[in-house]
């Protein structure tokens, strides 16, 4: 097979035929359904001959590949990125052109595969789209959840929670491999038995079982010839088992059973942060465990593999807890299915994974209850009791008559009730153990696993996290790429280092000018699609402030809220003159996981303060907000390159990295954010004079814990007590004094996480950044230092940090 030729004229020929052949519609007659499913076909022909290479030569070769294990992947579109990387996309649209399309029309009609929750899946797509533009080999293993995260509404300012059917026109950029498919077994019991040569083992008799059908979707590389792999799996019921149930005459039984199946991929868990102990999603985090490592052992590598040396092979990165699983399943693998000595079996399964933590909440860490695993994974659980036994046993010969100390390290906890951490589980497993920004690396060695980095303080390490600049330079801000490239050449599309070269830039008066025309662009862009898209007016003449990211207490948009809330009071109430504001347009985009009552409750609070502040004449041309529903990465490519300012103003020890953070400031966004999480390293790079730092640092948020009482902050601070006083009269809700109640108790007497405490100081920086706005020369001038100094924050970067620091694998040229 080989690659088609890059002419227009090869292009519409190839166009027309899938929309013909492959669609079954004359140009004519087609829709723009048909039109762009034919698009996303044509595209992808340009990659498949080097995706066919790539998948022949990792089976041939003998380099170590990288499988990276996550429950998520938040791809976003795939037909720019193809696009991207094939370097089509001139002549695509002049090929469509010339057959009356319009290229923008059919790349609107893609919708996105949603399949994570937010920053770590985003993190995880981030990861697979560097690995192929590096030329590593490298598995990314997931879920082919069928409903991705719920599109979100609003009803009267509130969220409503619609399943996203991303798929029921049609998947162009997947295939699905049904001769691959692996058996998954769940439930039974366990039984020893005396193998031919004598030995006594262990096997599981399983209750009941499903298949796990793969999906592969292709992973270009940019303009390398490289396509890697994602494989994700979907459940699907047994033939043998239907057919023994049709064949007992039972056939509605039989179509039950194949829902209950089929269950098991039906949809993402929109929780993150709080795992919920649902069997449901220890079921899938087992189903795509077990059948990546069946695929990789028994599938990938030859039948005939020595797994004493599986570790030269592989290195399995476990992306948080969720697929921690896959340590007992491959202890099972080793032991009960390849005949190995627990002993072997053990030292390689140490040798192939490593785990990454994304958390600092101590209610995010998973921990499933000892029943539950013994009722659906009783072998496993037999594991997990052995592996904590032995591990136990080395702890007493360290310390030794330290109980406590014991008790803290077990694998199963005792209290409240039996269960299983899988941070521990991981963290014993692991080559390394890594976290995802330098303060955050430090917090998880002394705070979180304190015990674990005194026993092994060599398995700790740091990888900060990092996003791609193809999808988030490139692909968003073609107009900002543009003069990038101009300027400095094209070289830092693959080696982000290179925006170093505009530094110089920042001091040349019409590069500023260049640059501004960019942002302004871009927002005009933005204000089109917000048109169009939500019926906002977004006025491009004002600095775009922007808060967007999943919508959590510690991440406090309460604190951005109340920060709108006090610039409208000051207004309303004649001691601010609005002719000396700096007009001022505030985005909020923000999902809330559907049980989370106070999320949901600030979602309602923003809307109506949005209501009646940009229906307000009182602050016209000033002070606006908008709420665009739905914020998903297609969204984020929008807002991203508009934005002059950009909120990072979690509790300081709370982020755990961000990615949001990056993106905005390699997009020539100034932050305003605590010292915390990715924020200390970026404030580092760019430098104090092009950050807006404010609030406590996490030692202080450590000794404002023990004596915390939020309402004296609203005593002793008039402004405070103003905006919280406004918010409460009814002055947003239509008199409706009670409407924000619960939030508003929240914040005066829990307030967990002090967005009280550091209200005084954000107002503070907020006049700060209107300040520094007033003059656009020097704001300019930051802002191109902030994108000068960002290279560091590219994720070909964290590969590299991955790769030299924990996987130690090699790039391995495509066909090689
Ligand atoms: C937890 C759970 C719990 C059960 C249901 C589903 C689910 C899904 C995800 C999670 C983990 C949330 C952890 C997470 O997303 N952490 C974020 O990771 C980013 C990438 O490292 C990082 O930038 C963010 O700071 C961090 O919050």
């Amino acid at each position: 097979m080989s690659t088609p030729p890059h002419t227009v004229d090869a292009f519409v020929e190839a166009f027309l035929r899938e929309l013909n052949v492959g669609q079954g519609v004359s140009l004519a007659r087609s829709s723009v359904n048909d039109q762009a499913l034919a698009l996303a076909r044509t595209v992808r022909h340009h990659l498949m001959a080097r995706w066919l290479e790539a998948i022949a030569t990792q089976r041939r070769s003998p380099v170590k590949a990288v499988g990276y294990l996550s429950a998520e992947y938040l791809l976003g579109r795939q037909l720019d990125n193809a696009l991207l990387a094939t370097d089509l996309l001139d002549v695509v649209r002049e090929g469509l052109a010339a057959c009356g399309l319009d290229l923008d029309t059919l790349r609107d009609a893609e919708l996105e595969p949603g399949l994570g929750n937010g920053g770590l899946g985003r993190l995880a797509a981030c990861f697979v789209d560097s690995l192929a533009t590096m030329n590593v080999p490298c598995i990314g293993y997931g879920i082919r959840y069928e409903y991705g995260i719920f599109r979100q509404t609003f009803v009267d300012g509130r969220q409503v929670e619609q399943p996203d059917t991303w798929l029921t026109l049609g998947s162009p950029w997947e295939f699905p491999h049904p001769e691959s498919a692996q058996q998954v077994d769940f439930a039974g019991y366990t039984e020893t038995y005396v193998d031919d040569d004598g030995q006594e083992r262990c096997r599981w008799v399983s209750g009941w079982h499903v298949v796990g059908v793969p999906y592969n979707y292709m992973v270009p590389g940019y303009r390398n010839g490289r396509v890697n792999t994602l494989r994700l799996w979907s459940a699907r019921a047994t033939k043998e088992f239907d057919l023994e149930i049709f064949n007992s005459g039972d056939y509605a039984d039989a179509v039950r059973a194949r829902t209950f199946a089929e269950n098991i991929t039906k949809v993402l868990y929109p929780e993150d942060s709080t795992p919920q102990g649902k069997e449901l999603r220890l079921q899938q985090q087992y189903f795509f465990v077990a059948c990546s490592l069946a695929d990789y052992m028994f599938e990938v590598l030859p039948r005939d593999f020595d797994m004493t040396r599986l570790h030269e092979r592989i290195v399995f990165q476990l992306n948080d807890t969720h697929p921690v699983i896959a340590v007992p399943e491959m202890m099972r693998l080793l032991v009960d299915v390849r005949k190995l000595s627990w002993d072997d079996a053990w030292a390689v399964t140490q040798k192939c994974f490593a785990y990454t933590c994304h958390t600092l909440l101590p209610e995010a860490l998973e921990v499933w209850p000892v029943d539950l695993i013994g009722r659906l994974l009783p072998r496993h659980l037999e594991i997990i009791e052995r592996i904590n036994a032995e591990f136990l046993a080395e702890v007493r010969e360290r310390f030794p008559g330290d109980e406590l100390r014991v008790r803290r390290m077990s694998i199963i906890s005792d209290y409240p009730e039996r269960g299983v951490r899988m941070a521990h589980l991981a963290t014993v497993a692991a080559t390394k153990v890594n976290g995802v920004a330098a303060l955050h690396s430090e917090l998880l060695r002394d705070k979180v696993l304190p015990d674990f980095s005194e026993m092994w303080p060599e398995r700790f390490t740091n990888v900060t996290n990092g996003v791609t600049p193809r999808r988030f330079l490139k692909q968003a801000n073609p107009r900002l790429s543009d003069l990038v490239t101009e300027a400095i050449g094209d070289g830092w599309i693959t080696d982000l280092d290179q925006l170093q070269g505009l530094e110089p830039l920042a001091d040349d008066a019409e590069f500023r000018a260049r640059f501004r025309a960019v942002k302004r662009s871009n927002k005009e862009r933005l204000a089109d699609l917000l048109r169009r898209r939500d019926g906002y007016e977004l006025p491009v003449d004002s600095m775009l402030d922007v808060m967007v990211k999943r919508l959590h207490e510690y991440k406090r948009q309460s604190l951005k809220l109340l920060h709108v809330v006090s610039v409208y009071e000051q207004i309303v109430s004649g001691r601010v003159d609005p002719a000396s504001v700096v007009p001022r347009t505030v985005v909020f985009g923000a999902k809330a996981a559907p049980g989370y009552r106070m999320a949901k409750e600030t979602i309602h609070a923003i809307n109506c303060v949005s209501a009646v502040v940009n229906d307000d004449p009182a602050v016209k041309g000033v002070l606006s907000v908008v709420f665009p529903s739905n914020y998903n990465v297609t969204l984020a490519e929008s807002l991203i390159p508009a934005a002059d300012l950009s909120e990072q103003i979690s509790l300081a020890g709370k982020e755990a990295s961000g990615t949001g953070n990056m993106k905005l400031a390699l997009n020539g966004a100034l932050t305003i954010g605590t010292d915390d999480g990715a924020n200390v390293e970026i404030r580092e790079l760019v430098g104090d004079d092009n950050f807006f730092l404010f609030g406590m640092l996490e030692p202080e948020v450590a000794t404002l814990a023990e004596h915390y009482v939020p309402s004296r902050c609203y005593e002793e601070d008039d402004d405070l007590k103003r905006a919280i006083d406004l918010l409460s009269s009814g002055a947003f809700a239509g008199g409706d004094r009670t409407a924000f109640e619960p939030l508003v108790s929240n914040l005066l007497y829990e307030d967990r996480f002090m967005a009280l405490a550091d209200y005084r100081s954000y107002v503070d920086a907020q006049s700060r950044v209107d300040a520094a706005y007033r003059d656009p020369d020097a704001w300019a001038r930051a802002a191109i230092l902030n994108v000068a100094r960002c290279g560091f924050f590219s994720s070909d970067r964290s590969m590299r940090d991955y790769i030299d620091r924990i996987w130690h694998t090699e790039p391995a040229p495509a066909g090689e």
